[in-house]
């Protein structure tokens, strides 16, 4: 069902500041920046290796998802996205095993992909996101 880890969010009050931090300190790309108005972010995606980065997250407002998340727990590991074939598809699949979906139909993610979130508090704790990436569409 999963392909890979396609990227940890981290949530940050800087997007400037975590940039340059993760990408001196390990020596990462800034492979693109985007702005994602139904997300309520703005974000960097800096390549580890392959299809897997590290995603950093500066809220567009104290009341997006990000935001709440920081106001709340303060900055770190806000989800793991998992690189998938078909997104609708696993999500109908993850579904039918009685786990939350937070989302009814994929969304508009990150570089052209398309993706979904998963409930918390049905996978031990960790905010899960699917993603199918451009490539697979
Ligand atoms: C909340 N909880 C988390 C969490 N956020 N647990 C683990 N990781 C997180 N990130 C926990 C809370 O502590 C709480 O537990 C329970 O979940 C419900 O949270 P809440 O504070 O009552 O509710 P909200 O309103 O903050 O909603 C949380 C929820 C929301 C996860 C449902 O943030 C959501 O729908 N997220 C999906 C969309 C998203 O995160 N977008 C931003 C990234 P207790 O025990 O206190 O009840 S966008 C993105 O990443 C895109 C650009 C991309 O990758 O391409």
């Amino acid at each position: 069902m999963l392909l890979r880890i396609d990227h940890v969010g981290i949530a940050c009050h800087d997007l400037e500041e975590k940039i340059k931090l993760f990408s001196e300190l390990f020596e990462l790309e800034v492979v693109t920046r985007e702005v994602n108005e139904e997300q309520g972010v703005k974000e960097a995606m800096l390549r580890v290796a392959g299809d897997s980065y590290i995603q950093l997250l500066e809220p567009l407002s104290p009341d997006s998802p990000v935001g709440k998340f920081l106001a709340k727990r303060g900055e770190g590991v806000h989800h793991v996205a998992f690189g998938v074939g078909d997104v609708k598809l696993t999500m109908d699949e993850i579904a039918a095993k009685g786990v939350r979906l937070l989302d009814s139909a994929p969304r508009h993610g990150t570089m052209g992909s398309s993706i979904a979130f998963l409930h918390p508090k049905d996978v031990g704790g960790m905010l899960t996101e699917l993603v199918q990436s451009a490539k697979h569409k």
